[in-house]
């Protein structure tokens, strides 16, 4: 007799989390569940990726100047199309867009921002390299019945969930409402995502990695550089990365270790956004008993200003995080 488990599906997990709040409507497990009905739409395009023409941009850049990938047009099609009509959702903010996405007038708005990035990393996509979407969930607090855009301009630390999907050797979706993590894995043969990681916490010792780009080393500020010197001299540190934020988040969330995407001369605010990338990663990442630093503050301090802010990111296990500060400090 194999022995006995019990299968949760995120279905399931989400009404057992909604019981315990005997207030809750309901509206948030739905909403999460259209969530991950949509990752498992973008999961299975990007599954079947090399199989069929949908490779290359499609030849217009987006918003920061980039080229837009064809998986990135339809990822964000999918996100848009499982919320725009639930009437859960105040206003949607999408990477891919550049400005404030409304929900169409002929449908009942409701009282959650959603703020997403549809697929990042999608440089990766060519090259078969694990890539994600990440989401960002805020209630609305301007008193109108439809979102608006200081409704997205809220700074990390108000956020009521964040997560994750990863699209690697196996669909991850990792999210937090704000009581631990939760990891799941899309079961295929099924097309359910089974609770896989129940309460992530970052391990204690952390695995020393650090992971940053570090082709850029000679753009960096001193500090930057003596940081990354230390790291792997000193400190003893191996490296990796991916160049893909979901999949190198996810390794450091599992294994401890810094992940960093800090400024250079090119780049003064770093490459990542704040509301889209750094803000649901850190609440993530801090639920997990890390920490998400820019290098000078907490990364969820900080009340954007714009819709695709950029900001220098310090994120992984605490100690590594505290040590980045104080280097970057001293020069
Ligand atoms: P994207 O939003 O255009 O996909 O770019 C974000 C990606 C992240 O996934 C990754 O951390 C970073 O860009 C890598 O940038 P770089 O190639 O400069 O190291
Ligand atoms: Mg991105």
């Amino acid at each position: 007799m194999p022995p006995e488990s019990h299968v949760v599906t995120i279905s399931r997990f989400l009404i057992d989390e909604e019981r315990k709040y005997p207030e809750a409507t309901g509206a948030f497990t739905s909403l999460l569940s259209d969530i991950a009905l949509a990752a498992k739409v973008i999961g299975r395009e990007v599954n079947k990726a090399g199989l069929v023409d949908i490779f290359g941009a499609v030849g217009h850049e987006n918003v920061h100047g980039e080229d837009q990938q064809k998986l990135d047009v339809f990822a964000n099609q999918v996100m848009y199309r499982a919320l725009d009509h639930t009437g859960l959702v105040a206003c949607l903010a999408s990477e891919e867009s550049e400005e404030l996405i409304s929900i169409p007038a002929k449908f009942p708005a409701g009282e959650y921002v959603v703020i997403y990035d549809p697929l990042d990393g999608s440089s990766n996509i060519d090259v078969n390299v694990s890539i994600g979407t990440i989401f960002s969930i805020h209630r609305k607090i301007t008193s109108g019945a439809r979102g608006t855009l200081e409704d997205c301009l809220q700074p990390g630390s108000r956020q009521v969930a964040a997560g994750y999907i990863l699209y690697g050797s196996s669909t991850m979706l990792v999210y937090t409402s704000g009581t631990g993590v939760h990891g799941f894995t899309l079961d295929p043969s099924i097309g359910e995502f089974i609770l896989s990681h129940p309460d992530m916490r970052m391990p204690e010792p952390p695995k020393k990695v650090y992971s940053v780009n570090e082709a850029y080393f000679t753009r960096w500020s001193r500090g930057q550089q003596l940081l990354v010197s230390h790291l792997k001299n000193e400190g003893g540190f191996g490296s990796r990365y991916i160049g893909s934020m979901v999949a190198d988040v996810h390794r450091t969330l599992l294994q401890g270790g810094l992940f960093m995407y800090p400024p250079e001369r090119a780049q003064p605010e770093g490459k990542l956004r704040l509301l889209y990338e750094a803000a649901p990663m850190a609440m993530i990442i801090e639920q997990a008993g890390g920490r998400a630093s820019t290098g000078t503050q907490d990364i969820n301090d900080i009340t954007p200003t714009g819709l695709h802010q950029r900001v220098p990111i310090y994120m992984g296990s605490k100690e590594f995080v505290a040590l980045s500060e104080e280097m970057l400090a001293a020069e």
